[in-house]
């Protein structure tokens, strides 16, 4: 195929995780989750408030600790839209939801369209449960609601994208 000379194209989103610790109130452990088990997590890759990424990014491979039952998780943007017909609210982002106990380091694999001829991307990010700001101040802000977040904002570049994958890029 022939490439787009001269045109760069960009397509944010973010990643990271989200944590909760387990209380009495409003997120208790659930039945069967290990009484070691503290928090529950979720790792995702999503478009900036929720707008659709599914068209380029095709697929994200999760690489748990593996301590963590079944510690790959692969999940298809194929999938997922499969499970959002004739819903309402429709699922936009690669989400895994866990419990546990500690932190560690998730590699994130992205896995774009085969159009656009670009080889998955590996990102690194660190779980984090408990507040890490600098100051108790800024670990009480991080405890708002209860939940500690890690989320990065990043912008994913085309360069010089193939014709057929810029139609697609462009046609959203
Ligand atoms: C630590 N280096 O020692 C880290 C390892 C591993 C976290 C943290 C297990 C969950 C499960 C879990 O939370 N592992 O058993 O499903 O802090």
């Amino acid at each position: 195929g022939k490439r787009v000379k001269g045109v760069q194209i960009y397509r944010p989103f973010v990643y990271g995780t989200t944590a909760r610790p387990f209380n009495d109130t409003d997120n208790p452990r659930p039945a069967g989750v290990p009484l070691d088990h503290t928090h529950s997590w979720q790792v995702f890759v999503k478009g900036i408030e929720d707008t659709d990424i599914f068209y380029w990014l095709r697929r994200v491979q999760f690489k748990l600790h593996e301590s963590i039952p079944n510690h790959l998780r692969t999940i298809d943007a194929e999938t997922i839209m499969k499970e959002n017909e004739g819903k309402g609210k429709k699922q936009r982002a690669f989400v895994v939801n866990e419990t546990g106990w500690g932190e560690f380091e998730i590699t994130i694999k992205l896995y774009y369209d085969s159009k656009s001829g670009e080889k998955p991307q590996t990102l690194y990010h660190h779980l984090r449960l408990h507040p890490y700001g600098r100051t108790e101040a800024e670990k009480e802000a991080m405890r708002n609601g209860g939940e500690v977040i890690a989320w990065t904002y990043e912008e994913q570049l085309f360069n010089e994208p193939f014709e057929e994958f810029y139609k697609i890029l462009t046609s959203g």
